[in-house]
């Protein structure tokens, strides 16, 4: 499969050889700048140098961009919607779509499918990007079942293959020279199952079953083994040590415990050792984690059913986990503070150990309505809010005159993520809010029209990630969802988005 692949990484098209690399391109304005009163630049490269071509998202850029209102903010969500198609598709054939996170050149579970969620209202009207994805998918699972435990890309482990422990062998053995970092993150491997659900939903196409004989199906398994097992506590009867996980190394922050990380009580509730920014965790149980476990659980159970009632056996470990997942979040995730009332914490231990915080990488707190776990007129959920978005409520909200939000250790308290904005206004209900944080959307990207990873609450210029496809993907999909449910923030007709007549047209 391997030897396949590199192959395939050899016939990059010789064309490509000309343009400039993303990287650089997306430090500096390049196009024309948008006729609003920031004039962001256009800043899609040029055709010839994109590296897949929809007609179907051409379509809906041409419509979205004609009748918004605001020319930066219409500016801006062309060069971010299109993003993740122009720039980081590094290869793909029938099969198999190798796509990167931007400026970084390996690709990510969770970014990748968050890249593509975007596009999947457009399968029915596109084939090839209905390959393309379905192709992500495949790439996906080939990568899960080589170690579910690892983020899948084509670059050396830096972490020496005598770290991994002989008691404990992670199965099958990691792979050091296609593997990037090694961390096990549970909502990376979630994400591949989500992906996998709004495909077929989208598309109704079940080669992604058939592939590499029932792969999917093996690295499915391999998933719901993983969750099994990181669902047991860390001491046994006896108090012997019954933890599975240890493959902290020197390419990663060090886990405590030999590996392992902080000890787990029974409570139910799926461990993690790092969190979606690719930090270590504070405590083992990440809260958000459990809430899109939760709903990608039952996606997966449901997925199945419909297509075709495959395989009871796991719809209903999936469902069983689901529903215990659900039961121990309520009780074991929640917190009654003082001043906010009863909140999700962060991360829990199950020892009464709580980090109270959010982090604006998704899956995050506020994103839980996002993530389709509960609605945001939730009460707990509604305190969570309050509390994680207020300056007393959560350490890591940063604040100052660029820029206020969530912002997160990967870079330090005073970055904050415009992505957690964007989580702001896909959950948010009110829109003169949604409008200010648009507004702090437009204003820091340091006039270059794309979306950044971090940006210092004093200093604009002082930011990181030019080019961060998730974001981006991430910030057009929240503006669409805009134009479909809140079109009277976008367009002067106040008319909702709708995809089927603009892709007919
Ligand atoms: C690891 O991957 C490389 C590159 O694809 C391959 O050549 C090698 O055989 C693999 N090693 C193992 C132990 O699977
Ligand atoms: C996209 O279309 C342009 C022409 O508009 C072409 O030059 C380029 O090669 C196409 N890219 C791909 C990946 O097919
Ligand atoms: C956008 O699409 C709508 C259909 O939803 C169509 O009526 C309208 O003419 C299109 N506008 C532009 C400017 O393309
Ligand atoms: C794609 O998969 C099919 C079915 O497994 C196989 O016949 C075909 O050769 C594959 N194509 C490529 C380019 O690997
Ligand atoms: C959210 O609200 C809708 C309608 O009010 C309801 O149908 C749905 O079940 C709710 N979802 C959750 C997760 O509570
Ligand atoms: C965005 O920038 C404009 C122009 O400098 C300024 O008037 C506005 O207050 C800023 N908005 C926010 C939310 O910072
Ligand atoms: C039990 C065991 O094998 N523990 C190892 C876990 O990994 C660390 C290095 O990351 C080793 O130092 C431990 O010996």
């Amino acid at each position: 499969m391997f030897v396949a692949l590199s192959a395939f990484l050899l016939l990059l098209p010789a064309v490509r050889a000309q343009c400039p690399d993303f990287a650089v391109y997306s430090t500096t304005p390049q196009g024309t700048p948008s006729t609003g009163p920031i004039g962001l630049p256009f800043m899609r490269p040029a055709p010839e140098c994109r590296t897949f071509n929809s007609t179907a998202v051409e379509k809906v850029v041409a419509n979205m961009t004609s009748r918004m209102m605001d020319a930066d903010l219409a500016r801006f969500f062309e060069n971010a919607y299109t993003n993740t198609l122009d720039t980081t598709i590094k290869w793909f054939n029938e099969n198999l779509t190798f796509v990167v996170t931007g400026d970084i050149p390996a690709e990510w579970l969770r970014d990748s499918c968050n890249q593509f969620k975007v596009y999947l209202p457009l399968l029915g009207q596109d084939q090839p990007l209905q390959e393309l994805t379905r192709g992500v998918i495949n790439l996906q699972g080939t990568q899960v079942l080589l170690n579910p435990f690892l983020h899948p890309v084509f670059k050396a482990c830096r972490r020496s293959a005598a770290a991994a422990t002989p008691a404990r062998p992670s199965r099958p053995p990691e792979n050091l020279t296609i593997v990037w970092t090694c961390g096990y993150e549970l909502d990376s491997l979630l994400s591949f199952l989500q992906l996998s659900r709004l495909y077929f939903q989208y598309s109704n196409d079940k080669s992604i079953f058939t592939f590499n004989n029932g792969g999917w199906f093996t690295a499915v398994e391999a998933i719901l083994q993983v969750i099994a097992e990181q669902a047991t506590p860390t001491y046994d009867a006896d108090g012997n040590v019954i933890s599975f996980y240890n493959i902290s190394g020197p390419n990663q922050q060090y886990m405590k415990n030999d590996g392992r990380g902080p000890p787990k009580a029974n409570t139910g509730l799926i461990g993690t050792t790092y969190r979606p920014s690719d930090d270590v965790v504070y405590f083992p149980y990440n809260v958000p984690h459990q809430a899109m476990a939760v709903v990608e659980l039952r996606g997966l159970a449901a997925l199945l059913k419909s297509a075709g009632n495959l395989r009871p056996d796991i719809q209903s470990e999936a469902l069983a986990r689901a529903s215990t997942v659900e039961t121990a979040v309520m009780k074991w995730g929640t917190v009654l503070t003082k001043d906010w009332g009863e909140v999700f914490a962060y991360e829990v231990d199950g020892y009464g150990g709580a980090a109270m915080q959010d982090d604006p990488n998704v899956p995050s707190l506020v994103s839980i309505p996002y993530l389709g776990f509960m609605n945001a007129t939730n009460p707990i959920y509604q305190n969570t809010r309050k509390m994680v978005l207020s300056t007393t409520g959560n350490p890591y909200y940063g604040f100052g005159p660029v820029i206020r939000g969530v912002s997160s250790p990967h870079i330090d308290e005073k970055h904050v993520w415009p992505m957690g904005l964007v989580t702001e206004v896909v959950t948010g209900t009110d829109d003169a809010d949604i409008l200010v944080k648009l507004e702090y959307l437009k204003n820091t990207t340091t006039g270059l029209g794309l979306m950044h990873e971090s940006v210092n609450t004093h200093n604009v210029e002082d930011y990181t990630r030019p080019w961060f496809a998730w974001a981006n993907s991430y910030f057009g999909e929240t503006i669409l969802q805009l134009a479909q449910t809140k079109p009277h923030l976008l367009f002067a007709d106040g008319k909702a988005f709708d995809y089927a007549s603009v892709l007919q047209s």
